[in-house]
């Protein structure tokens, strides 16, 4: 017998039998993906606008409101802004956002299959609101750049998103950067576009909240993402109930955690996670 072992074969294959693998469906791939991805290479972001009516984002805008309470503790959270964290297990009217096919179309070009939800939250920027201090969501893994993302997120506008009300901002190309060189406002842009858009950034790319010269909040939703070997920064395992998770789609079940990343990572007692709430 021979002592070689096939480490890639192994990891390449579904060791789990009850529960495979997701697969993604036909509606994760199209000609406006593959244009999404050409310009997300390009400029570490892209804006799709469109996804969503007015009448879906008065629905998640009249339930996020009503979670609505205490604004930030530092600056970076915002002194005059409003966020919920723990959205999934206060709310499903964010679900289908976390999963959209657009967004999960375009992470199974760059992430491996069994990516992760990272976190979510409501951010309502109020009125008086400075610029965030820029920042890229990915710095928590400590490796240096320039390297591939290990993280990318979403900003939904929920609101009009325009010059003066808090837009997010983007530096275009600043995926690219070594770990030298710091965003400066100067260089950002806002991400303006009508309620039910959303900017798409990868987790390389600086970009902070914006500052609100306006006279009315900016609501946005966000949900963030991350390869599944890296730790998410929301701990669902611990936030969610079995009960909760039970009620999920399978993809977003995938992506609080319940998968496997092959051969066995997220296991629990050497099994699929999903027969914890299944069987
Ligand atoms: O709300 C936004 O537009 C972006 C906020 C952000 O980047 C953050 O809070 O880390």
């Amino acid at each position: 017998m021979s002592a070689y072992f096939d480490q890639q074969g192994y990891q390449n294959s579904d060791q789990a039998k009850t529960y495979t693998q997701l697969q993604p469906g036909p509606e994760r791939s199209s000609p406006d993906i593959d244009a999404d991805f050409d310009v997300l290479m390009r400029d570490g972001y892209v804006i799709i606008e469109g996804l969503l009516s007015r009448e879906q984002c008065a629905t998640i805008k009249a339930e996020g409101l009503s979670l609505l309470d205490k604004t930030g503790r530092n600056a970076f959270e915002g002194y005059k802004t409003q966020r919920v964290y723990d959205l999934l297990s206060k709310t499903r009217i964010t679900d289908a956002l976390a999963t959209h096919p657009r967004i999960m179309g375009l992470m199974d070009k760059f992430f491996m299959q069994g990516y992760l939800l990272s976190q979510s939250q409501v951010i309502n920027i109020q009125p008086g609101e400075a610029l965030q201090s820029l920042h890229y969501d990915d710095n928590w893994y400590r490796i240096p750049r320039p390297r591939q993302p290990l993280g990318a997120a979403t900003v939904w506008a929920i609101d009009d998103f325009t010059a003066d009300n808090g837009a997010t901002v983007v530096i275009p190309g600043s995926h690219q950067w070594d770990d030298q060189r710091q965003g400066k406002p100067a260089e950002a842009t806002p991400a303006i576009m009508p309620a039910g858009s959303v900017v798409f950034f990868l987790g390389t790319t600086w970009h902070g909240g914006g500052e609100n010269r306006s006279g009315n909040a900016r609501f946005g939703i966000t949900h963030q993402y991350c390869e599944a070997y890296v730790r998410q920064q929301e701990n669902y395992l611990l936030e969610l109930s079995k009960d909760r998770v039970r009620d999920m789609t399978p993809e977003l079940q995938s992506l609080v955690g319940y998968n496997i990343y092959g051969p066995f990572m997220g296991m629990v007692n050497g099994m699929h996670p999903l027969r914890l709430i299944n069987d």
